[in-house]
């Protein structure tokens, strides 16, 4: 059963990855792009770290915590920033906040969407409205130390 999880996901990977393939124009707009999925792993990467929306489009994001390691040692969340946060100085203010699952309370302005911390084989849909101005704006699980290691990426609005 695990193993038929993990290959579908696999499998909703290979289908962005092909989406993305395909430059701006296809698939992807129009309203129903269907769900983006991200996964975090022990190894404190996101994959993909990058996605593509469009602009004021409603955007259905999985995250989906794909490691073995136990939350208090790994977990992960999925936070999606406005454009121009330093993803540094985001995560390095949520460290002290563990309790609000590591997002700083005066920072919460600057998040378009976050998911709770996950622990391993958990998973958190968010739906949000894409940005109306096109960029790009980073995407950080604030974990402690989690960002300065890598796990960052970027979502494209088009
Ligand atoms: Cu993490």
């Amino acid at each position: 059963m695990k193993e038929n999880r993990i290959l579908n996901g696999l499998l909703v990977l290979a289908g962005i990855s092909i989406l993305a393939g395909c430059g701006g124009d296809a698939p992807q707009q129009g309203g129903s792009a269907g769900e983006i999925v991200i996964t975090g792993n022990d190894l404190m990467q996101f994959s993909p770290t990058e996605f593509t929306v469009e602009a004021g489009s409603e955007v259905t994001v999985v995250f989906r915590n794909i490691g073995r390691m136990p939350k208090d040692a790994m977990g992960h969340n999925l936070a999606i920033l406005e454009q121009g946060t330093d993803a540094n100085a985001f995560s390095a203010a949520a460290q002290r906040h563990r309790d609000n699952e590591y997002i700083a309370p005066e920072m919460e302005d600057s998040v378009i969407a976050a998911t709770r911390i996950l622990g391993p084989n958990e998973e958190e849909t968010l739906t949000f409205t894409a940005p109306s101005d096109a960029g790009d704006y980073p995407f950080v699980c604030s974990f402690p130390n989690h960002t300065p290691a890598g796990m960052v990426g970027t979502m494209h609005v088009e």
